[in-house]
């Protein structure tokens, strides 16, 4: 006799994600009839060792249809997983492994990998009653994440119109999730008023943040400061800026491309010029300031500014804590991006978390700039206790429904509602 919690079937879809491509979703019933939903997101600057996504290429849907990721699901991973017990997340994340032992899940896609593995944590959830973030903490004390929100897109996700991918705030003064959520909107509007009233409104990026219809990127920070005063708020005392380079975009034979300014520059003007960003606004936090492959470059920054301000490795680090472990060993970064999808499981994605802890680093849950309407990310930076959240901007309710699930928790929390705030930021800022 199969055990209630033990999978009965795997049923897979192909749904269609926030820029109308097609993406993977995974149904996992238990043996009670609980059910467990996971989606697979996609990002659009991407790291070159992350999970790789099996996709059909030709001439359909431009190449992206996944009915390949699903006939993975339906004949190789399906039958491997019925019997298997969900609530052993890690067994069955090992069992995934086993099948697709490649460090980037060619074989099977990591976008097939992921879907099941996020299904199959949601569907233990549900047998056991709970929502998910709470069936994660498992008794332990967690906290609301602190969240770092895009106020104007710009990079891969807005037509490389500016240079640097994300332009955000973080809501240092908020003492609850509400409030920071509260003060992001009070900023986000004026930010979009501001643009209007500059005759620069355009419409908003991929992740919902305004359209970046600046001369320079400088023009983008210098606006970000104007919108944050304008709301009524303290730049720096109340209110951090965040960037996210996404340096491997820029690039370019040993050299980093600034198109909107007309500059190539190397690791030491880049380091200068981000140094004098730092000395000028209020900085509380760099992503990906360098390419993924410029070790230099990263560690010369982090030895310059990491005692000042939180610097992640996303693309550089890919949610892989070999990686995180080695970087901290040589001191660069300080803070490490989870991206579930970029891992292929959500043990491997903990694994990594817990690496960056280990190191004293900060942790950031992240969305992906192809996104859905799934929510998990949110219970995973509650349950895991992640610190930090970064889902895109405050607007388009694939953004807002993952802010809005953190609304949710914390009522669910009740009396013992806990918001980290500044705190969980890596640096002397924090
Ligand atoms: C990033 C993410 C989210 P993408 O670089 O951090 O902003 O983008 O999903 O395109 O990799
Ligand atoms: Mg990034």
């Amino acid at each position: 006799m199969p055990v209630n919690s033990a999978i009965k079937s795997v049923h897979c879809r192909r749904i269609w994600d926030s820029r109308g491509k097609p993406t993977v979703e995974v149904e996992v019933i238990l043996e009670d009839g609980s059910m467990g939903r996971g989606i697979a997101p996609s990002g659009a600057s991407r790291g070159a060792a992350e999970a790789s996504e099996i996709r059909d290429g030709g001439k359909i849907l431009g190449g992206f249809d996944v009915s390949l990721a699903l006939n993975n699901i339906n004949s190789k991973i399906s039958p491997a997983m019925i019997g298997m017990d969900t609530t052993s997340q890690r067994e069955i994340d090992s069992k995934l492994i086993e099948l697709d032992p490649s460090p980037t899940k060619d074989k099977l896609g990591g976008n097939a990998t992921i879907a099941v593995s996020l299904a199959t944590l949601n569907a233990a959830a549900a047998y056991h009653g709970l929502p998910l973030w709470k069936y994660i903490a498992g008794g332990s004390e967690v906290s609301l994440p602190l969240p770092e929100i895009q106020i104007f897109g710009g990079g891969a996700h807005a037509g490389r119109r500016v240079d640097i991918q994300d332009f955000m705030i973080v809501p240092l003064s908020a003492e609850t999730f509400d409030q920071a959520l509260e003060i992001t909107a009070e900023i986000y509007l004026t930010a979009g008023q501001l643009m209007s009233s500059k005759g620069k409104l355009a419409g908003v990026a991929d992740e919902g943040g305004w359209w970046p219809n600046f001369q320079t990127n400088e023009e983008a920070i210098e606006t970000l400061v104007e919108s944050i005063e304008m709301a009524g708020f303290k730049p720096g005392e109340e209110i951090g800026i965040s960037l996210d380079v996404a340096g491997s975009e820029l690039w370019e034979n040993g050299t980093y491309k600034l198109t909107l300014e007309n500059k190539e520059l190397n690791s030491e003007d880049l380091t200068e010029l981000f140094g004098r960003w730092i000395e000028t606004y209020p900085i509380v936090s760099i992503e990906d300031p360098f390419a993924e492959d410029d070790h230099d470059g990263m560690k010369m920054f982090t030895k310059a500014y990491g005692d000042r301000i939180q610097i992640i490795g996303d693309d550089y680090l890919v949610t892989n804590a070999q990686k995180i472990t080695n970087s901290a060993s040589q001191g660069i970064c300080n803070a490490a991006l989870i991206k579930v999808n970029q891992a292929g499981t959500v043990s491997e994605a903990l694994n990594a978390l817990e690496a960056a802890k280990k190191a004293g680093w900060g942790t950031i849950i992240s969305a992906r700039s192809g996104e859905t309407e799934d929510v998990t990310l949110t219970h995973l930076a509650v349950g895991f206790d992640a610190g930090q959240l970064k889902v895109g901007s405050f607007s388009r309710s694939e953004r807002m429904a993952k802010w809005n699930e953190g609304l949710r928790i914390a009522e669910q929390m009740g009396t013992a509602v806990s918001y980290i705030g500044r705190k969980a930021l890596s640096s002397s800022n924090g």
